[in-house]
């Protein structure tokens, strides 16, 4: 069967072949296992290029844990609930939330492209914890191959919008052109009519400078439209950065489920998450991998009005449920 490439899985390969750095070969390699078509006559390219990926990852990964890299690492492991991206033009404000938000200590300039590596930091938000990553600002001029790999490998993207600046519509759109032409679609919600090359990342516009032009939010409200939720905030006042934090939780798309013994008060120390849409037997797995064979029933408390009652296996939880494992 003939392969059929696609013009983008040429480009990328192109791109791979003329890689300097193995940031740079890592991002192509995941471009082009994203654009090569996928049937049988492809089957041994796609195992071939999954094997580079994958070669390619463990050494990037051993050259930093050996620090012997020259510089930062571009790779930063997900810790947490969810791993949320911090996107936007320069000067946005992207540092400046990720200060705000989280113990990191990420470097924020009144002049445009002072961040220049990944900055991780750890977001509180009640019981758990939510990763945001601080990241150099996408341009037209030059951004890293890195950056894209960093988007496409996060959970979920916050997207800063600069108030202060009345251009910002159009940079916007610009932006989210350089992102399309990387096959990388920012999405208010999931949608199913997008091409099967393209990774959808949920986003919510984060709207910095609320102190400096309050009444420029009515502008990034219409451009958004039903496209995206946005957020204002001041990083200046502090205005906003609550609902900010509850955006970013809704935003990770998480549940949390609490587990109890029988007779015992349920444990609320410690949360477990799990992707929004789980089941019953999701948890079940996700708490004990054996548990599913010995399992007998679950009883849950939250969600649908359930209150102690036995639940079906395939009933999705909610965030806040607590569930009663009974083994055989
Ligand atoms: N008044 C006010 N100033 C802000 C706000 N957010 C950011 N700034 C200022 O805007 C400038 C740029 O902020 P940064 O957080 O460094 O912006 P950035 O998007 O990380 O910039 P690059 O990394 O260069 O792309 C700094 O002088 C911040 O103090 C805000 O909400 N209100
Ligand atoms: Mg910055």
């Amino acid at each position: 069967m003939p392969a059929n490439l696609t013009p983008e899985f040429i480009a990328a390969r192109q791109r791979f072949n003329q890689a300097k750095s193995d940031e740079e070969r890592l991002d192509a390699l995941q471009e082009m296992l994203a654009t090569i078509p996928k049937h049988k006559g492809t089957e041994k390219m796609q195992a071939d290029l999954r094997r580079r990926l994958a070669k390619l990852k463990e050494r990037t990964e051993q050259r930093r844990k050996s620090g012997k890299s020259g510089g930062p690492s571009y790779h930063v492991d997900p810790e947490g609930a969810a791993q949320i991206v911090i996107v936007g033009p320069p000067n946005s404000g992207k540092s400046s939330l990720v200060a705000r938000l989280t113990n990191a200590k990420t470097e924020v300039a009144p002049y445009p492209m002072s961040t220049f590596w990944p900055v991780p930091g750890m977001m509180h938000y009640q019981d758990i914890q939510i990763q945001l990553v601080d990241l150099p600002p996408i341009t037209p001029e030059h951004t890293e191959g890195w950056v894209f790999s960093a988007v496409r490998t996060a959970d979920a993207v916050a997207l800063c919008w600069n108030l202060a600046d009345e251009g910002t519509p159009q940079v916007m759109e610009q932006l989210l052109d350089i992102l399309a032409q990387r096959h990388i679609r920012l999405t208010g919600e999931r949608s199913k009519d997008v091409d099967w090359r393209t990774v959808q990342r949920r986003t919510l516009i984060v709207a910095t400078h609320l102190d400096v032009d309050e009444h420029r939010s009515a502008q990034a409200e219409e451009w958004a439209g039903d496209r995206f939720p946005v957020v204002g905030v001041s990083t200046d006042t502090g205005e906003g950065l609550d609902d900010c934090r509850r955006c970013l939780f809704e935003l990770g798309d998480v549940v949390r489920v609490y587990s109890k013994k029988p007779g015992e008060e349920a444990d609320t120390d410690q949360p477990y998450t799990l992707k929004a849409g789980s089941t019953v037997q999701d948890v079940v797995k996700h708490i004990h991998r054996d548990f599913v064979d010995k399992l007998r029933f679950v009883r849950l408390w939250g969600s649908s009005k359930f209150d102690g009652q036995h639940a079906p296996l395939d009933h999705q939880v909610q965030d806040g449920d607590i569930v009663e494992i009974h083994l055989s």
